[in-house]
C-alpha cells in the first residue's frame, strides 16, 4: 500500500490522571487539580505527574518539582496517583478504540495509534469515525479525548496535540507541509531539548526551517538521526501501526541441589528469589500487581498460585509477604520440593507510563 493511501489516527486522552480524578470527585471540578508527589506544605520532594488545564494556566506542568507547583498554585487540590484506577480506565478506553481500527498500537497509558485505512473511504469518512470514537469514550467513560488524523503516525501525533482539549484535527496529504511548517521542531517525535538547542544555533527553529535545511549537513552533524529528522520535517513517516510487545512479566526460579522438605531452606530460597525479581523490576522502572508462586515437588508435580494485589507496588516487602503466604500451605514435612519460582506480572512502567500487561 502506498504512503498516500493510509489514514492514521492518534488518540490522546486530555490531562488523563486529573481527568479521571475529576470524574471520580465531581466536587473538585473547576478547581486546579494536581496529581503527583505529596507537596508537604511546599517541602515535598518528587514531581507533578500531571495537572488539569486550570492548574496549567498557573504554570504547573508534568515533571515540575512538587515544591515549585506549591509555590505557583497553593490552592490546588493535590492528589496522589491512583495507578490501578488509571490502568483500569485506560484498558476500557483502549478496548473501545481498538474496535474501530484495522491495526492498533497502544502508545503509553492514554495514547494509541489506529490504522483505519480500510475502514474508511477518504478523509470525510475518517473525520466522522474519529467523532464516533470521541463520543463513545465520552459517553461510556465521561472523559474527553483529542484525535489527530493524517496520512502517517507522525502527522497524526502532531495533529492530536494541535487543538487540545477535546480536539479533532484532520490533516490531509496535501496539507501536511503547510500544517507542519510553522510548528516548533520540538513537536517532532525525536527532537529532544539538546538537539533543539543545536538546531537553534543553526537558525533552525520551525519544522519548515528544518525541512528546507540541507540534509547532508544534518547527517554530518547528527548522524542517522539527522537524516531521519529531515524526513520527518517533510512529513514523511513510513512506520507501521503495530501491536507492541513489551515485558509482560519478570520471574526467577531455583532448583534445589537436592530435593528438600526443609521449610526454612525453602523459605530462604523464596526470599532470595523475591530480592532478585524486585531488583529487576526496580531497574526496569516497573510496578507490579500480580504475584505468582510456582512450586515443583519431587516427581515433577507442579503447582502455581497467583494473587492480584489491590494496588501497584515495587516493594520487596509486598512481594515477599504475598509469595510466602502462597507458599506456606504447600509445605509439609513429608513432601520434598524440587523447585520454587516467583513471577510478577500486570506491569506498569513508572518511567514512560507504558502499560505492559
Ligand atoms: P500526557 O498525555 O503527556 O499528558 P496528559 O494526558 O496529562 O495531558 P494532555 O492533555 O496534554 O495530553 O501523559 C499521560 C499521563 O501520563 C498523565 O496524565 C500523567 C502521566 N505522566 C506522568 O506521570 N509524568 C509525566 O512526566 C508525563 C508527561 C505524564
Ligand atoms: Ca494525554
Amino acid at each position: 500500500m502506498s504512503e498516500s493511501q493510509r489514514i492514521i489516527f492518534h488518540l490522546d486522552m486530555d490531562h488523563f490522571y486529573t481527568a479521571v480524578e475529576e470524574r471520580e470527585r465531581p466536587e473538585i471540578k473547576g478547581k486546579p487539580v494536581i496529581v503527583g508527589a505529596d507537596p508537604k506544605g511546599g517541602k515535598g520532594r518528587g514531581v507533578v505527574a500531571t495537572s488539569n488545564y486550570v492548574a496549567r494556566k498557573a504554570g504547573v506542568r508534568s515533571g515540575l518539582p512538587i515544591s515549585h507547583a506549591w509555590r505557583l498554585c497553593p490552592e490546588a487540590v493535590y492528589l496522589p496517583p491512583n495507578f490501578s484506577l488509571y490502568i483500569k480506565v485506560s484498558d476500557e478506553i483502549m478496548t473501545i478504540a481498538r474496535n474501530y481500527a484495522n491495526k492498533f498500537e497502544q502508545w503509553g497509558i492514554d495514547e494509541a495509534f489506529l490504522d483505519v485505512s480500510s475502514k474508511v473511504n477518504g478523509y470525510v469518512e475518517a473525520e466522522d469515525l474519529a467523532r464516533q470514537i470521541k463520543s463513545e469514550i465520552k459517553e461510556k467513560e465521561g472523559l474527553t479525548a483529542s484525535i489527530g488524523v493524517g496520512p502517517n503516525k507522525l502527522v497524526a501525533k502532531v495533529a492530536s496535540d494541535f487543538q487540545k482539549p477535546d480536539g479533532l484535527t484532520v490533516v490531509r496529504d496535501e496539507e501536511v507541509e503547510v500544517f507542519l511548517a510553522p510548528l516548533s521542531v520540538r513537536k517532532l517525535l525525536w527532537v529532544g531539548r539538546k538537539t533543539e538547542v543545536k538546531l537553534k544555533e543553526l537558525g533552525v527553529n520551525t519544522i519548515g526551517d528544518l525541512a528546507a535545511y540541507d540534509a547532508s549537513t544534518l547527517t554530518s552533524m547528527f548522524g542517522v538521526m539527522g537524516w531521519q529528522m529531515h524526513l520527518l520535517a517533510r512529513g514523511i513517516d513510513k512506520s507501521e501501526v503495530e501491536e507492541r510487545v513489551g515485558v509482560k512479566s519478570v520471574s526467577h526460579e531455583t532448583t534445589f541441589e537436592e530435593d528438600t522438605a526443609d521449610s526454612n531452606a525453602i523459605l530462604q530460597a523464596l526470599n532470595e528469589l523475591c530480592v532478585e525479581v524486585q531488583k529487576e523490576t526496580e531497574n526496569q522502572h516497573l510496578l507490579f500487581k500480580t504475584v505468582t508462586l510456582k512450586i515443583r515437588f519431587e516427581h515433577f508435580e507442579t503447582h502455581t498460585k497467583s494473587k492480584t494485589l489491590p494496588f501497584l507496588t515495587n516493594r520487596l516487602y509486598d512481594l515477599q509477604k504475598n509469595a510466602k503466604e502462597m507458599l506456606l500451605p504447600y509445605l509439609h514435612e513429608d513432601r520434598k520440593v524440587r523447585l520454587v519460582g516467583v513471577r510478577v506480572s500486570s506491569l506498569v512502567s513508572t518511567e514512560k507510563q507504558k502499560i505492559l500487561l
